[in-house]
């Protein structure tokens, strides 16, 4: 009679103590470069190792999308960016989604970064240039703060705004697009002669270029600054944070340091920063707003958007001291802020 054929069947913590011991043995030859401790295990052990490494492995890039959001290839690379309204496909397909739940809606959906909670001022002087500009013209709009920084905005960047399903990005582009081609906004410049025109170009080109590079240099690269700025990574999990924190850090120091500021001795950045001041306060003068004109102008939106950011939140101390030397900027805040955002508290102080 034929012996019974005895099946073995493995229990569960044995089948764990053998996936374990043969990743083990992976990691160790892969450590070693020596696979003697491999070749001493039985075939069923490192096959359920190289499952369990399998496992892990898919485990980790899971996390990882989920918790940091996939890489998007096309970021940045989106662009024509003079086609964006009216030619959606251009855009990221989380973009699409959302931009056609507002379809309907009569309202500009802003988005933007925070500093702290919905109702103070945004951490990017260009967001807060551009809700200073719907306030000055009236246009209806709700501020969007939940979106995936690395898919959403069609170029990369903050802000950007969904106006019945279209998407446009860069705060001058949207403007040109309220004034211009959807007409929902007043052109505040209309009344500016060519050689003003140029001025309004110029100092914006100074804002956005400049003054946004010191900024981004006291805000990231000063201890003092990123003591600060670091409070922008709250919202991510506590156990991620420190490296996202780093890793962005380190991206942006690049930018300052491709900007030269890392061959610059201090005080010549701090001169730079009195040299804009100086040149906006001249400017301003005791003028109600920038030209004399009983209206703000875009180049008030630009100029409020950038002083507000700096003054209002505290991670440019040395900036923010060295525009309080000049009165008539705080007094145009103030003025500015009292008029048109009631809802925000009174930020600017003098010395
Ligand atoms: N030209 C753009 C500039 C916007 C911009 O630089 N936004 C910054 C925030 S202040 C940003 O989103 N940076 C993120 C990045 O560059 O990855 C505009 O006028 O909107």
């Amino acid at each position: 009679m034929a012996e019974p054929v005895m099946t073995v069947q493995p229990a569960w913590p044995e089948l764990w103590s053998w996936a374990v011991t043969g990743l083990q043995a992976l990691v160790q030859t892969v450590y070693t470069l020596d696979a003697d401790r491999m070749r001493q295990l039985p075939a069923h052990q490192l096959a359920l190792g190289a499952g369990l490494t399998l496992c892990t492995l898919g485990l980790a890039y899971v996390m990882t999308q989920l918790l940091l959001g996939a890489p998007d290839p096309s970021r940045g690379k989106r662009a024509n960016p003079g086609q964006l309204a009216l030619d959606l496909p251009l855009v990221s397909t989380g973009m699409l989604a959302k931009a056609a739940q507002t379809k309907d809606s009569e309202l500009v959906h802003l988005y933007v970064t925070a500093e702290d909670g919905i109702n103070g001022p945004s951490f990017s002087p260009f967001c807060q240039k551009i809700e200073a500009f719907l306030r000055f013209t009236r246009v209806p709009y709700k501020k969007v703060y939940d979106f995936d920084f690395d898919k959403d905005p069609p170029l990369g960047k903050v802000p950007f705004i969904a106006y019945k399903g279209q998407v446009v990005p860069d705060s001058s582009l949207i403007i040109d697009y309220l004034v211009n081609e959807v007409k929902l906004a007043t052109d505040l410049d209309k009344r500016l002669m060519d050689r003003l025109r140029s001025q309004s170009l110029a100092y914006q080109v100074l804002l956005e270029g400049e003054w946004a590079a010191l900024l981004r240099w006291e805000g990231w690269v000063t201890d003092r600054g990123w003591s600060k700025t670091k409070n922008i990574f709250a919202a991510v999990p506590w156990f991620i944070r420190g490296y996202v924190q780093r890793s962005v850090r380190k991206a942006v120091i690049q930018v300052c340091n491709q900007d030269g500021f890392d061959r610059l001795p201090v005080a010549i950045i701090h001169q730079r920063m009195d040299r804009v001041a100086k040149a906006l306060a001249t400017l301003i003068d005791r003028n109600e707003f920038a030209f004399s004109l009983d209206h703000p102008t875009t180049l008030d939106a630009t100029i409020y958007g950038f002083l507000l950011r700096t003054l209002a939140l505290d991670s440019c101390p040395q900036f923010a001291a060295v525009i309080r030397r000049y009165p008539n900027l705080i007094d145009y805040v103030n003025r500015l802020s009292q008029r048109y955002f009631p809802d925000y508290p009174t930020v600017a102080r003098h010395d």
